[in-house]
């Protein structure tokens, strides 16, 4: 099936079968003042993670980014991520796949042998000035028809859980939900605490600041993780979390 045909989104669509990365094109498009926009690609060959890491995006996945101009400071970006974490949740829910959310910003899907594997990443970019936002692209990778061997050790995908979903259904309930979340920021941390699986948990969390460990026991608002360490409350508002065992 092709993933863009009759998809109704309340964004406007852009659609690739192939194409490097939905989140440098989606640059693009900013760059030409373009907003309230989504490229959605069949295949990338040069999908991109954080901090420059590859991602893997073979034909049959749902590569898409989101191209926005909300008017919100800079430091308030972090909720576009957590809100893209929350409608694909919902969204793999409703497919059947037992989904949850890891800090900040992973969809996984518990492994039956107490570990997690990757069913979804997130990538945020924006631009802005000290007080408002120029843009922000919020690029998200979902696993979706195809087999997890062909990604990396520790992915999962929609097929391997569940079976295949239909892509454009699949699609716009996530384009929905994430709309629902934008139009109401507000609304964006008390559905993630729902969803989440990091909360409760003992984490430990490489920040630019340096290593945190502890119980992860909040979110707070734009997306600010509360750690209860050894040495006191810590607050974290971006790094790699791993989840630890009990002790
Ligand atoms: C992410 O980075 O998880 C963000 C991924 C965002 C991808 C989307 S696809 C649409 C849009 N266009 C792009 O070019 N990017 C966005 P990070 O947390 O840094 O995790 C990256 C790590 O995940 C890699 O180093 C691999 O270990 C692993 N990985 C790579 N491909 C994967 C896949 N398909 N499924 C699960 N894990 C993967």
């Amino acid at each position: 099936e092709a993933v863009e045909f009759g998809l109704d989104a309340p964004f406007e669509v852009e659609y690739h079968d192939t194409i490097p990365s939905t989140n440098d094109r989606a640059r693009e498009l900013a760059d030409e003042g373009r907003e309230d926009v989504v490229v959605l690609a069949d295949e990338q060959t040069g999908g991109r993670g954080r901090l420059d890491r590859a991602w893997t995006a073979p034909s049959g996945g749902i590569w898409l980014s989101i191209l926005l101009r909300p008017t919100v400071p800079p430091a308030d970006a972090p909720a576009f991520t957590l809100a893209a974490a929350v409608a694909t949740t919902r969204a793999a829910r409703e497919a059947g796949v037992d989904a949850a959310i890891k800090w900040p910003n992973d969809v996984l899907v518990a492994d039956g042998d107490g570990g997690q594997r990757k069913l979804t990443g997130i990538l945020t970019e924006m631009e802005g000035e000290a007080d408002r936002v120029s843009w922000v692209v919020v690029g998200i990778g979902i696993n979706a028809n195809v087999d997890a061997a062909d990604l990396v050790d520790g992915a999962t995908s929609l097929r391997a859980e569940n079976g295949d979903v239909n892509r454009r259904v699949f699609t716009q309930r996530v384009l929905e939900e994430f709309h629902e979340l934008r139009s109401n920021l507000d609304s964006v941390v008390p559905a993630w605490r729902d969803l989440a699986d990091t909360l409760g948990r003992r984490v430990r969390v490489d920040t630019p600041g340096g290593e945190v460990v502890g119980e992860a026991v909040d979110i707070e608002f734009p997306g600010t993780l509360v750690v209860e360490t050894d040495d006191g409350t810590v607050r974290v508002s971006a790094g790699d979390c791993e989840h630890l065992r009990p002790v």
